[in-house]
């Protein structure tokens, strides 16, 4: 009866548990409505972080074992910012626990200035193909700095995996980037045979 528990109750974190942004420091918790685009349901804020003008680093945690990720830069200070700057090759997200990304750079034809306001955006695309949506207020700053190695650190397990390359390998040399999220993937849906199991 005690493993049921902990199996139940494991299930429930996994399908509650989506992904928060730690550094620029998110808006504010939106587990309940991360599935809103473009920013989880949560509104844009005063609370912004002082953000390097050439790029800065960004820390997230995810708790799917594996997400299409991509990060956006929207400028502009309130609600009708549009995500339409892509910061970073988009990449599949392998394992959980916390990622970072020392320096994602800034495009420098952007020409921002010391002072601009603008939003990021993180959505990741697990399982069933529903987008998940989290977004940090920044302003640029010349003076920001990057996250120390200490901060940035990635968890034990984490990974990911460009999708770039996945799809320029040749069909005949395996599944591309499947091949890092499928035991994650397998283990899942293992846990979920043997806790169906426990059940009956
Ligand atoms: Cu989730």
């Amino acid at each position: 009866m005690a493993a049921l528990l902990i199996g139940l109750a494991l299930l429930l974190k996994l399908t509650s548990a989506h992904f928060s942004v730690e550094y620029p420091y998110w808006r504010g918790d939106s587990y309940s409505t991360q599935y809103t685009r473009p920013c989880g349901g949560v509104n844009v804020t005063n609370n912004r972080t002082q953000w390097p003008l050439d790029g800065g680093s960004i820390l997230f945690s995810p708790s799917h074992p594996w997400a299409i990720t991509y990060i956006n830069l929207g400028l502009g200070s309130d609600d009708t910012v549009i995500f339409n700057i892509s910061l970073i090759e988009n990449f599949n997200q392998t394992g959980n626990g916390t990622l970072c990304f020392p320096k994602v750079n800034i495009p420098p034809e952007l020409g921002l200035t010391a002072g601009s306001h603008a939003s990021i955006q993180v959505i990741q695309l697990s399982e069933l193909g529903s987008a998940l949506y989290n977004c940090a207020d920044i302003t640029f700053s010349e003076n920001a700095e990057l996250l120390s190695t200490d901060k940035c650190a990635n968890s034990s397990g984490i990974g990911w995996e460009p999708l770039g390359a996945a799809a320029s390998t040749p069909p005949d040399t395996g599944v591309g980037y499947l091949t890092t999220a499928y035991p994650t993937f397998m283990y899942s849906w293992l846990s979920a045979l043997v806790f169906i199991w426990l059940w009956n």
